[in-house]
């Protein structure tokens, strides 16, 4: 009985405290601003720039977030977050959305009140090592010393992976970004895991001699990394997510930032209604019917973005690989926009 009792007020306080956070997209219209939950500093993901500006595939994502809600990609805001530190800062309402290389588990979708929004970057576990260890293969990794981040989902794959490839290691795991890749830089493990995403920016942003370490050829595991928000506002879930799917769809369609204006004037079904001149998308969201307009024209499409951050115009040169479009053999497959 008293347990009962314990759980029901456990069960209407949560729904109280459900209740009590405002709609986001109203918070959000009152701020004028979007708050992006980012890296602490990830290069091609969200980095500040030598200006301070902050940039990135996933910042992107957040200034997308505020062109369809906002009209104007600038109106940002940017909360720097460690890996540990960011699922608090979605559930207690410090972030509106957090744009951060997060991989969706199933743990992470249903347990933690949060949920994702779409995957924008399709990723997998892999190792990187010094040239001079003459290390070719993850296979060769046995009583090699691991440095890894606190908080990440690359903590538990190592070890299962380790495990059933009877391989003995020493983790040494820490809890800052720069702390653990200066422990890497300085020989106090002999391996940096994460996904491979983050090994290519580590590689060339953070290395003194990029070309003193390699990037094994073996990927561990899949980690679909993408926007989550808090669970119970789906209107608000909703905005995230199709915004991601205009962004995605309007690459399909060959919508740029450069041709976004000659673009109202096509006779594409499809086209007139992504970009607002067929009218109800917007409506359907409580947006502007320039919603995807804003997006592409400030922000651009998804091969935009990837390209200048983290693809051939950026220093990572990360191939587009399984986040191609589908119709050219990847994963990038937007839900329609009508
Ligand atoms: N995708 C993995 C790893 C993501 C992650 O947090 N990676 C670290 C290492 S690259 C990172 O981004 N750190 C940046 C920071 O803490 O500021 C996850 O969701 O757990």
């Amino acid at each position: 009985m008293k347990i009962t009792t314990l759980a029901a007020a456990a069960t209407l306080a949560l729904a109280g405290l459900q209740g009590a956070q405002a709609a986001t997209l109203d918070v959000v219209k009152k701020r004028d601003a979007v708050v992006c939950g980012t890296t602490t500093g990830f290069a091609g993901f969200s980095a500040p720039d030598a200006q301070g500006v902050w940039r990135g595939l996933d910042v992107d994502l957040c200034r997308a977030v505020a062109a369809a809600v906002l009209g104007d990609a600038n109106k940002i805001k940017v909360v720097p977050l460690n890996s540990q530190q960011r699922f608090t800062a979605l559930q207690s309402g410090e972030v509106d959305v957090l744009t951060r290389n997060t991989s969706v588990t199933q743990q992470r979708d249903t347990a933690l009140g949060i949920i994702h929004a779409g995957i924008n970057f399709y990723d997998g576990q892999g190792f990187m090592v010094p040239k001079k260890l003459g290390v070719n293969s993850a296979k060769d990794l046995d009583g090699a010393t691991i440095c890894m981040q606190t908080g990440t989902s690359n903590e538990n794959t190592l070890a299962d992976w380790a495990r059933a490839h009877k391989i003995t290691y020493k983790p040494v795991v820490i809890e800052t970004f720069n702390e653990v890749v200066n422990a890497f830089a300085a020989g106090r493990c002999d391996v940096f895991t994460t996904d491979a995403s983050g090994l290519a920016s580590i590689r060339i942003s953070k290395m003194e001699k990029p070309d003193d370490y390699v990037v094994l050829p073996e990927i561990i595991s899949k980690e679909p990394l993408g926007p989550f928000v808090r669970q119970g506002d789906d209107a608000w879930l909703n905005i995230v997510s199709w915004t991601l799917a205009a962004m995605i769809e309007a690459e399909e369609y060959g919508l740029t930032t450069a041709n976004v204006d000659e673009q109202l004037k096509s006779d594409n079904p499809n086209v007139r209604r992504i970009l607002g001149v067929t009218p109800g998308a917007g409506k359907n969201m409580g947006l502007d019917e320039k919603w995807a307009y804003n997006i592409i024209k400030q922000v651009g499409n998804y091969g935009e973005s990837f390209e200048r951050n983290v693809g051939q115009g950026s220093p990572l040169k990360i191939k587009r690989g399984l986040n191609a479009q589908w119709a050219d053999g990847g994963l990038m497959y937007a839900l329609p926009i009508r």
